[in-house]
């Protein structure tokens, strides 16, 4: 990757982190942005690496064709589009950001793929890992560019990165030492077009990895497991439905290792701080990702007893007239929605709805069984989503302008012991920056109303 020109995708934190990456190296590089509207001038303002970069936005000009010999898409690009496509064309190589953090960075990498529970054993993984190694960094899609932290790395480091699918459909060499695929059930398929290219985009996180590496799979996923026999690294297998012979499992309240015929008790889930089997099974993967690499039960007991619910993910808010609000923005697509509507345990008035990712809505209608009295729905889907409700019998629900009023709406229909449950199975991207802003506001809504 040396000496080469670089043209850098994508001007939001992943871009910007991979041109200060290049900056540091000394590397050539011009920064793209699709957006006509972006302000140039308050980026080199903000950015003091950026002073006197190239900024091109807008449309794709015919220029920035031939001064470029490697493309460095952020993971929000999509990699078919016509500019991306005639680079190609053209010889250049299309790559991303994680790969070119890898290549430049050092150290021992772990790396968490899935649909759902990606953030909480990342941070988990993320949580143990500092026990036990002084340099520990956690990045990727969790939202710290892991080419912001890469030129820092050395051979001690250890990085355990969220990867999303959209990071993996630009690796070329990335092999971590540890890979994890959580689950997979049907998400993005806006931008992979396809079930089985969304499912190829997760299984690539193995493509690299070699003998000596290992991939932590969920043997509850029928896919996974097929997919697990066809790996050349050492799989470690963890479920939350059965009791393995060899992995790492939950059961009976508490979750076990199992390894060279004997089994050992891991931690029992009351001493656990993340609630629910699909948070149990986060701890699991977690404990077979660290002993992986050669992290004691006894540590990995400690952090796993310590660790704390990360934000946005079926957060507890405040509560109004004995009106729970719950923030689940992380709830990004109906899967893990269905997670939260089974977590609740008072009769629940749900948000739903946000951008259009093409996604099946049927289950998660079906999941709201008697807990959910009051469907209140926002942004992009809403037509789509009370459509299927309807057909689904569910027709307790009301269409709202804003995010505000869905939680004005809910909390007018709301009665003492109710909870309100922000978890829209959908991206925010309609509506709002990520789904971080639209948890905020939530949160700040619901503690402004009024007793
Ligand atoms: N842009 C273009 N052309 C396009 C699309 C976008 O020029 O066709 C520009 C936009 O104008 C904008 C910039 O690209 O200026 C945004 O880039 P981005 O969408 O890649 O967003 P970043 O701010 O760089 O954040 C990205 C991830 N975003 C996405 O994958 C959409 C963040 O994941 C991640 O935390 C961050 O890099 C650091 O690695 C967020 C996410 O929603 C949390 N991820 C998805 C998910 O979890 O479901 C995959």
């Amino acid at each position: 990757m040396a000496k080469k020109n670089y043209l850098v995708v994508g001007a939001g934190i992943s871009g910007i982190a991979a041109t200060r990456l290049l900056w540091r190296k000394e590397l050539p590089y011009t920064l793209y942005d699709g957006n006509e509207n972006l302000d140039t001038d308050a980026l080199r303002t903000k950015h003091a690496h950026l002073k006197d970069a190239e900024i091109v936005c807008g449309a794709f000009p015919d220029g920035l064709y031939d001064n470029t010999d490697i493309c460095v898409l952020s993971p929000g690009v999509p990699t078919d589009l016509p500019f991306v496509n005639e680079l190609r064309e053209r010889g250049v190589v299309i790559s991303g950001e994680i790969e070119l953090a890898y290549r430049l960075g050092k150290g021992r990498v772990a790396a968490i793929t899935g649909t759902n529970g990606k953030t909480t054993t990342t941070s988990l993984v993320g949580e143990i890992m500092s026990m036990a190694f002084a340099d520990t960094r956690v990045v990727g899609n969790i939202g710290i560019p892991y080419t912001s932290v890469a030129a820092d790395t050395t051979d001690e480091s250890v990085i355990v990165a969220e990867i999303s699918s959209f990071q993996l459909e630009t690796i070329s060499t990335f092999a971590p030492h540890v890979s994890a695929i959580l689950n997979i059930t049907p998400d993005h398929l806006d931008r992979h077009h396809s079930m089985e290219n969304y499912i190829r985009a997760k299984e690539s996180i193995t493509d690299y990895q070699g003998v000596e590496d290992f991939c932590v799979l969920n043997y509850d996923d029928i896919e996974l497991r097929r997919f697990g026999g066809t790996l050349s690294c050492e799989v470690i297998w963890f479920s939350s439905s059965q009791q393995l012979e060899a992995g790492v499992y939950y059961q009976d309240g508490a979750i076990w290792q199992a390894k060279d015929g004997e089994t050992v008790k891991v931690i029992d889930v009351k001493d656990l701080q993340i609630l629910g089997v699909h948070n149990y099974e986060n701890a699991a993967a977690a404990t077979a990702i660290c002993h992986a690499f050669g992290i004691s039960l006894d540590l990995i007991r400690k952090g796993l007893r310590e660790f704390v619910a990360v934000a946005h993910r079926i957060e507890y808010i405040c509560e109004k007239n004995n009106v729970k609000f719950y923030n689940d923005s992380k709830g990004t697509n109906p899967d893990a929605a269905i997670k939260a509507v089974q977590a609740m345990e008072r009769p629940t008035l749900l948000i739903g709805g946000g951008y259009d990712k093409d996604a099946s809505y049927d289950e998660w209608i079906a999941s709201f069984g008697g807990t959910i009295k009051h469907l209140v729905l926002i942004g992009a889907t809403k037509d789509k989503i009370a459509e299927c409700a309807r057909r689904h019998g569910f027709t307790d629900l009301t269409m709202a302008e804003t995010l505000e009023d869905a939680v004005n709406i809910c909390y007018e229909k709301s009665e003492p012991g109710d909870a309100v449950l922000l978890s829209p199975a959908c991206a925010s991207w309609d509506m709002f920056k990520n789904y971080e802003e639209r948890g905020r506001l939530f949160a700040q809504y619901a503690k402004n109303l009024a007793e």
